[in-house]
């Protein structure tokens, strides 16, 4: 797939298999965030899963990018109806962070440097779809895009993907985070529609 000549000739619009319904394909790579975007030293960066029984799993840095890695393309697709084809990653597997991790929740509250939230279900943490990544088109993320690391939950809307995000609150039930509170969708599965409470 050429995602070079698909834009060629400027139709945006155009119908396209992989494009979710009432998407559009964006050529640049929006910059959306709800506050300002957060500066954390690598030094002082950490990342943690918190059980439901209050056990804290953290990796610094240096622990963090120790873990094996993978490299991933994936398709990512903005409520605001902007979707990016292609788009190439590394980072680390949620499979492999939650490997020594006991849980009886099933659900996350993904947590961000800055206070940002969201909710999401375990199972759409595991099995190879979500990672933590740190690179973006192979450099280091730019913070502008949620460097150090962010969540990256490409089958769900990109609200989802928690930039800056320092960690994982496991509960029992599912609660909403800052934009679902805000009447987005608690899900947002972007292939039926789910922008808004109800839809
Ligand atoms: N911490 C944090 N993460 C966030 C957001 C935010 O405002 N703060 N915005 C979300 C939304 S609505 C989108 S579409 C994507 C945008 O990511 P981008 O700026 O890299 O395109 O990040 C998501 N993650
Ligand atoms: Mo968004």
């Amino acid at each position: 797939m050429s995602i070079i000549s698909r834009g060629f000739g400027g139709r945006r619009r155009e119908p396209s298999p992989d494009l979710p319904p009432g998407q559009y394909l964006a050529h640049d790579f929006p910059v959306l965030s709800a506050g300002p975007t957060p500066r954390i030293p690598l030094d002082r960066w950490h990342f943690s899963i918190v059980t439901e029984t209050g056990e804290k799993h953290t990796w610094n840095w240096a622990e963090f990018t120790a873990l094996p890695a993978e490299e991933f393309t994936v398709d990512i697709h903005c409520v605001t109806k902007w979707s990016k084809l292609g788009t190439s990653w590394k980072g680390v597997s949620l499979d492999t962070l939650f490997e020594d991790v006991e849980t009886a929740g099933d659900y996350a509250m993904a947590h961000s440097y800055g206070g940002y939230t969201t909710n999401v279900p375990l199972e759409d943490l595991l099995d190879g779809k979500a990672w933590i990544a740190y690179e973006y088109d192979g450099e280091p993320l730019h913070p502008e895009h949620g460097g150090p690391a962010r969540l990256l939950i490409p089958h769900l809307y990109f609200w989802k993907s928690a930039k800056w995000v320092d960690g994982l609150r496991m509960m029992h039930e599912d609660e909403p985070g800052f934009w679902e509170d805000a009447g987005y969708h608690m899900y947002g599965d972007p292939w039926r529609e789910q922008r808004y409470h109800g839809d």
